[in-house]
């Protein structure tokens, strides 16, 4: 398959690296020094793209490639990616899902129990020498006792939340576009009748323009005083002006996020506020988890280009060889 030719324009695992280059001709785009005419040279042969979310695969530049057969992403969110744009070209791209089903809604469960339970604030505390020389830590407002808990995006990864939240014995309701068939748990027809009825909203859901600052102001509003938001989907779902202005006003409890608006850059208001739970969005990142992802990026590439067929291609992208 040497006579293929795959760009990654920004870094990727070395294991992925590793592989694309002993499989294809690979072009790695973020180690040029004139990176607009490495482009040039190179994209009237590319036939495939390896990408990671950092890098936005829009029409501007999938437009580069004119012999662009598939764009594989690392990451079962492919909001950075134009998957609409790439269909009306005959363009797959594919994503990783599954295999971070449970390492994701694993570290969505740590976060809501050191949101509700004030675990950071505490350990803090601790390290402050406050334990000692103060007093013990206050008791927390919030508990998981009697929460309902809503999940905003019950896919792959909100049923896994959810299947954890009942060992813990707390309601469970949600909403998606469309009823899900398999679950008993109560549905509400849209994302503000949801945030009304619970006491803690879970955000799952992906990112791009349909789910653009969906959970905005009047979301938190009916969440209320005592509701708790997690955020573990995309960060561009929440008008994130809107909910600083929630926490620090007290229109809603506490907040535990692993995403942001604008990544890696999380606001100052938001580090500066004791009733944040902050991660630096940790949700699949273990050696274990990324190592399958990263596979998967490279088995999708190397199946498509052995003549079989796509391995799970994207909504918008449905088609076969
Ligand atoms: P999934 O199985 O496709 O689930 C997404 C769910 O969201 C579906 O149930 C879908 O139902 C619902 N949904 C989509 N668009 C919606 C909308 N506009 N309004 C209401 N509901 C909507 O995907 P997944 O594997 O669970 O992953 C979910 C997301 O988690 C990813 O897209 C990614 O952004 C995020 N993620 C984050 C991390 C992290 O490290 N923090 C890691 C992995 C994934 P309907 O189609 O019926 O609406
Ligand atoms: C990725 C994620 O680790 O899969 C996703 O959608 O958000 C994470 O699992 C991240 O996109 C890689 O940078």
């Amino acid at each position: 398959m040497k006579d293929i030719h795959i760009l990654a324009p920004g870094p990727l695992m070395p294991m992925v690296l590793d592989q694309l280059g002993e499989k294809f001709t690979l072009h790695r785009l973020w180690e040029q020094q004139d990176k607009d005419a490495y482009l040039k040279s190179v994209a009237p042969d590319v036939r495939g793209l390896a990408v990671g979310g950092h890098v936005k695969v829009d029409q501007a530049f999938i437009s580069h490639f004119p012999k662009l057969e598939m764009v594989s992403n690392f990451g079962v969110g492919y909001d950075s990616v134009d998957a609409k744009y790439a269909g009306q070209h005959k363009i797959i791209v594919t994503n990783t899902p599954d295999v971070l089903t449970e390492e994701v809604a694993d570290t969505c469960l740590g976060l809501v129990l050191m949101t509700v339970k004030e675990m950071p604030q505490s350990e803090q505390w601790l390290r402050a020498g406050h334990w000692a020389n103060k007093s013990p830590y206050p008791l927390t407002h919030t508990t998981l006792r009697g929460q309902k808990v809503g999940i905003f995006g019950l896919g792959r990864i909100g049923k896994a939340i959810a299947k954890r939240l009942e060992a813990f014995g707390v309601e469970i309701a949600y909403h998606n576009r469309r009823k899900v068939a398999d679950v008993s748990y109560p549905y509400y027809n849209s994302l503000q009748e949801l945030a009304a009825a619970v006491t803690m909203l879970i955000s799952v859901a992906p990112g791009g323009p349909e789910t653009h600052h969906i959970i905005n102001a009047d979301v938190f509003k009916a969440l209320g005083p005592k509701g708790i938001f997690i955020n573990i989907g995309r960060g561009s779902a929440v008008d994130e002006q809107a909910m600083i202005a929630a926490l620090k006003n007290k229109v809603i409890w506490s907040a535990g996020l692993d995403v942001f608006e604008h990544e890696p850059h999380v606001p100052a208001e938001l580090i500066a506020l004791d009733n944040t739970v902050l991660l630096p969005h940790i949700g699949s990142g273990t050696h274990h988890t990324r190592n399958l992802m990263g596979q998967l990026v490279v088995d999708k590439l190397t199946s498509w280009f052995a003549g079989k067929g796509p391995i799970t291609p994207v909504a918008e992208t449905p088609w076969k060889k």
